[in-house]
């Protein structure tokens, strides 16, 4: 059971079809990890998958799978732009446990606040939003400092049935998806240095909130050990600061 091979499959397709796409490196010993978990008949393997690309106005387009059974599935899957572009980040959060799925779905903004920022970048979304918030209402309790990173079309739902996943979730994310490669497209690269510095400062602050926030890293450490998880997550999931450092250097 792995629900979400098809987003996962239907996103890498799009992307080959609309980008001029090129692989990102994924470091060594992370493309693929896995673990055995539990115990007697509820042993389960959990594989950890990991795809890397990037194209020229996209600095890594990421995604990590994470398959452990019907009552563990994860599919991870952010876009960071390039800093000379103030496109916002493509962020999918699509997670199954015991309990139900939890559907995090957005165009995740640069600037929250901005009212010329939203216009371009969330205003056209709206009417996706609206046409899916019926069959995806809000999910509920969300942590409040991560509020400033999600734009007033985030799709937030719990839902109970997988067949809501399998349809409605599975059409908004194509939709969601599909939209944003059309900001790419449009999209002009920034040349104002006042600006260039703005974009540096809100992918920063958006990546140290989501490396030390990750709502993985319980879960990862779990599997496979501490020293493999921090590396996954600084060395590939949010990596932006090193690849910053290595630039300077
Ligand atoms: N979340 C990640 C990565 C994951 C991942 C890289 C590869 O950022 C999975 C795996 N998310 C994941 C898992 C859970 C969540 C939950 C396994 C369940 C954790 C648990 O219950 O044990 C959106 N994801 C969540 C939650 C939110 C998000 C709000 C609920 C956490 C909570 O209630 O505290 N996406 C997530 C988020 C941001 C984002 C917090 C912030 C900018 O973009």
């Amino acid at each position: 059971m792995t629900l979400y091979q098809p987003f996962l499959d239907y996103a890498i397709a799009l992307l080959q079809e609309r980008l001029d796409l090129a692989p990102y490196p994924i470091p060594m010993g992370f493309e693929s990890k896995s673990a055995i978990v539990g115990k007697g008949k509820h042993q389960n393997e959990v594989l950890t998958t990991s795809y890397g690309y990037q194209a020229p106005k996209l600095r890594q387009i990421r995604a990590a799978h994470v398959q452990g059974g019907s009552a563990l599935q994860v599919l991870n899957f952010v876009i960071f732009p390039q800093l000379n572009y103030d496109l916002p980040f493509f962020g999918a959060d699509l997670v199954t446990l015991p309990g139900g799925h939890l559907i995090a779905l957005d165009m995740q903004p640069l600037f929250r606040d901005d009212a010329q920022y939203q216009e371009k970048y969330t205003q056209p979304i709206l009417p996706i939003f609206e046409s899916y918030k019926p069959h995806l209402p809000w999910g509920g309790d969300f942590p409040a400092e991560a509020q400033p990173f999600f734009s007033p079309a985030f799709l937030w739902a719990r839902p109970q049935q997988t067949d809501v996943v399998e349809t409605h979730v599975f059409a908004a994310f194509k939709d969601y998806l599909q939209a944003y490669l059309t900001f790419v497209e449009q999209a002009e690269p920034i040349t104002d240095t006042q600006t260039l510095k703005k974009i540096e400062q809100a992918q920063l602050r958006y990546l140290h909130y989501r490396a030390e926030k990750d709502p993985a890293r319980g879960m990862f450490t779990r599997f496979y050990g501490s020293e493999w998880t921090e590396e996954y997550i600084h060395g590939f999931l949010f990596d932006l600061e090193r690849k910053l450092v290595v630039a300077k250097e």
